[in-house]
Order: structure tokens, then C-alpha cells, then sequence
């Protein structure tokens, strides 16, 4: 049995060099609720499609890693419960034991690269939580930034982590931090995050040569794209600020940590807005594939 199984139109374009777009299914099966998870699932794939690419969304399937899902297969995954939520640590055991998982960052990541998917695009990676010097809580997501060789991009870290300290530790590991179109580091359901980013570009075709130079120059790893989300769907950083302190005190009130933080904020942050969170959400990683869909296209289009 092979080690991965990519779908059919996955295949076909890895064989002919056309682009194609890996897609996480944490997002899916953690990130957002049942209907609007499988909605947005499905509209991602679309907005890939629609700029001229093929996607690739990424989960273990009863021990089978695949690269690349059927419509069926998204819509079971977006209903199931209980589903594993897979970094790098889990996905070995997931599929040994013939379980069913859902990708985080840094397990897509990994599958891509196998799989030689270039670009992956997603909502926000995992990054230093807030109060990191007691819990320790770094997402691997980072380290996977600086060791596998795949352009990620997202729309800046989400604003409950510690921004300051996810970029000191994407620094110190030689990740390339780079904001789309604008000075400022953006900050998921904000345009901006009060801080400078590391690096700019304002192209497609500038990332994909960026990506192309660091193999060519022999250094692992990846680059960090951050997109901001679209003026329209943006939650203002003022609106945002003390929603994501409350989550963050309910998370440590009731004893969240580890694995469950994440998701446990999100869905918090989801409550606390009243939903407009997930309507931002949404609109960002569609935003997200979009831009991620012109890198794959510019990187299939680089000479040899
Ligand atoms: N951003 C979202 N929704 C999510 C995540 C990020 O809007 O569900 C997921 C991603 O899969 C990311 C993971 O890799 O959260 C990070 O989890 P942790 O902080 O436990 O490493
Ligand atoms: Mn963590």
C-alpha cells in the first residue's frame, strides 16, 4: 500500500506541473461548526478552482493519508465528531492505527511536501499563546515553518495568540514572515496588528521567486505569507481586543490547554461576537486561497 492517496484531479495536475493548492482540515473539523465548516470547505475549493488551480485538501482517512478529497469525503469529515486533530507528533499513530484525522498546519504541510504541492494556503497558523513563558504552549506549526518547504499562506497570526512572541521565535528559526501588500503585520479578523511585519512583497510572482531562491540557495523550510483579510469582513482590533481577554480568562478559569486551546478560543470568540468571527473567518481564508491559487499558478510558471 502506498503511503499516500492523492485523488484523481490531484494527480493529474502534479503529473502535467499545473498548480495546485494544499487545504487543511483542522479548520474543518476544530476550527468552525457544523453547517458553515462544510460551506466554507466547499467554497474554498471553489475560489482555487476559479483562479485556475486544483486543490488539495489534506486528512487521514481510516489510516489512508489523502491528498486531495471528493465531495462525499469533505462532507463526512465536516460532520464527523470526535475526529483526531493531527500535528506532526500525531500523524504517524493516526495512521498506523487506521484512525480518521483532520490536519493541522504543520500535518498539511508535511503532506504537501511528500505529495511536492509547493503552496498551501489557510486561515491562521498556531504561534505562541499568550502567557507562553508559564504554559509553554508554542505551536508546532512553527517549527514546521522552518524545516519543510512549503509557502503558507494565511491572514497573520489569529490576535489570541502573543503576536510579539510568534514573531521573535518565526525569527530565531529563519522563517520568513512576509505581509501582502502592505507594511503591517495583519492580524486574522484585522487588517493590522500594531506592528511592523518582517518582510513585504506586493506580487505573486515575488513570493513564488522568494520560495524558488531559498531551495536554490539550499535552506529548508518555508515562507510565512500574511494576506489581510479583505476592509469589507474586517473586525476592527478595538472590537476585538477584550473578547479575546475573556476567552483567554475562560480558557484558563476552566483548565483549557494543550491540543484543545485553539479550538476552544475560536469557538468562544465565535460566541462572544455573535457570530460575526466566522463571517470574518470565512472571508479571510477565501481571501487566502485566492492568493494562494496566483502563487501556484506564478511557481508552475517558473522556469525549471
Ligand atoms: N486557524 C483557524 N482555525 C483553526 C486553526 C487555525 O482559523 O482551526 C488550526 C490550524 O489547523 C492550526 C492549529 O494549525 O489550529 C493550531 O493549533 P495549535 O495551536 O494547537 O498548534
Ligand atoms: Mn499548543
Amino acid at each position: 500500500m502506498s503511503l499516500f492517496t492523492l485523488s484523481a484531479p490531484v494527480a493529474e495536475a502534479l503529473a502535467s506541473g499545473a498548480p495546485v493548492v494544499a487545504l487543511e482540515s483542522t479548520i474543518i473539523t476544530h476550527g468552525m461548526p457544523w453547517p458553515q465548516n462544510l460551506e466554507m470547505a466547499r467554497k474554498v475549493e471553489d475560489t482555487v478552482r476559479a483562479e485556475g488551480a486544483v486543490p488539495a485538501t489534506i486528512a487521514v482517512l481510516d489510516g489512508q493519508l489523502c491528498i486531495g478529497l471528493d465531495d462525499a469525503q469533505l462532507e463526512k469529515l465536516a460532520q464527523a465528531r470526535s475526529v483526531a486533530k493531527l500535528s506532526r507528533a500525531d500523524l504517524g499513530v493516526c495512521m498506523a492505527e487506521g484512525r480518521t484525522g483532520a490536519t493541522t498546519v504543520a500535518a498539511t504541510m508535511i503532506a504537501a511536501a511528500l505529495a511536492g504541492i509547493r503552496v498551501f494556503a489557510t486561515g491562521g497558523i498556531g504561534g505562541v499563546h499568550q502567557g507562553a513563558e508559564q504554559s509553554f504552549d508554542i505551536s508546532a506549526d512553527l517549527q514546521e515553518l522552518a524545516q519543510t518547504p512549503v509557502t503558507v499562506v494565511c491572514a497573520g497570526a489569529k490576535a489570541i495568540l502573543d503576536l510579539p512572541k510568534t514573531l521573535e521565535v518565526l525569527e530565531t528559526l529563519g522563517v520568513p514572515v512576509i505581509a501582502y501588500g502592505q507594511d503591517q503585520l495583519p492580524a486574522f479578523w484585522s487588517r493590522e496588528a500594531g506592528l511592523r511585519a518582517p518582510l513585504r512583497m506586493d506580487s505573486a510572482r515575488a513570493i513564488a521567486t522568494a520560495m524558488a531562491m531559498r531551495g536554490a540557495l539550499g535552506l529548508p523550510g518555508g515562507q510565512l505569507v500574511a494576506n489581510p483579510i479583505p476592509a469589507s469582513a474586517e473586525i476592527p482590533r478595538d472590537v476585538l481586543a477584550p473578547v479575546i481577554a475573556r476567552a483567554n480568562a475562560d480558557a484558563e478559569q476552566h483548565g483549557i490547554r494543550g491540543k484543545d486551546l485553539t479550538p476552544y478560543l475560536l469557538q468562544r470568540i465565535f460566541e462572544l461576537t455573535e457570530g460575526r468571527s466566522l463571517e470574518s473567518n470565512i472571508e479571510l481564508v477565501l481571501n487566502n486561497a485566492k492568493l494562494g491559487a496566483q502563487i501556484a499558478a506564478e511557481i508552475s510558471a517558473l522556469p525549471a
